[in-house]
């Protein structure tokens, strides 16, 4: 077979590990979709930057939407119904993000996967988010689905112990990556994002995690 007729399909999924596998390009078809409903989630509950436990303002900005959000301040890390900047509400979980979340998790093996939290992080040039495990969600049994909107990023991809050897990867705009099973716990973070300027986004990186987290 000539290259061209591979080519016709797009890029492959890759299974990074036994769990975890890269849909390179998985929502390129919905970036505009995805954009339009981010906007009034954007708008309900704006970027802020939260501080760790110990105090330390967290590089990447973030929001939530879906009935739990992700939080952190000098209580700790965990899901909350209510935003804190608004005490209201999270924004609903939009319809178009909870089905590509659906069909990637499948496509990666995660039949049935209905996410009720999505944590929204934003990267400026120069931002990196240091290696952690995700911990906080009540059933470490679901899967998480990852997309990558704007500048380009390396994440990396440890183990389960923060000691062990981390793999570099490629994560592009429009690429989704799904993690479930044995991977879930594995340590990951994000090398700072080099400078440059996205032709849709500017200058910067947007990922959005999908996850069940009551
Ligand atoms: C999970 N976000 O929000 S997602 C996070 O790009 C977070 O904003 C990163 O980590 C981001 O908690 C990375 C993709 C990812 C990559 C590797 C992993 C998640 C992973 C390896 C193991 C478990
Ligand atoms: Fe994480």
């Amino acid at each position: 077979m000539i290259q061209s007729d591979l080519d016709l399909f797009g890029p492959q999924p890759q299974r990074l590990a036994s769990h975890t596998v890269l849909l390179p390009g998985f929502a390129l078809g919905e970036v505009e979709a995805l954009l339009d409903a981010l906007r009034p989630v954007l708008r309900a509950a704006p970027w802020r930057h939260m501080h760790t436990p110990g105090g330390q303002r967290m590089a990447v900005a973030l929001s939530n939407c879906g009935a739990l959000g992700w939080v952190s301040d000098e209580r700790g890390y965990r899901y909350s119904p209510l935003d804190p900047l608004s005490g209201q509400p999270w924004p609903a979980l939009p319809a178009v993000l909870l089905a590509l979340a659906g069909r990637a998790a499948a496509q990666a093996g995660f039949e049935g996967f209905v996410p009720d939290a999505c944590l929204i992080n934003h990267y400026l040039p120069g931002t990196r988010l240091s290696l952690h495990q995700d911990r906080d969600e009540r059933d470490f049994g679901q899967p998480i689905v990852s997309i990558s909107l704007g500048l380009p990023a390396v994440f990396l991809f440890g183990g389960l112990q923060r000691a062990d050897r981390a793999q570099r990867i490629a994560l592009n705009h429009g690429d989704v990556l799904v993690w479930g099973g044995e991977d879930r716990l594995r340590f990951h973070g994000v090398l700072p994002v080099k400078p440059g300027v996205h032709p849709r986004l500017g200058e910067r990186r947007i990922n959005l995690t999908l996850r069940k987290a009551g």
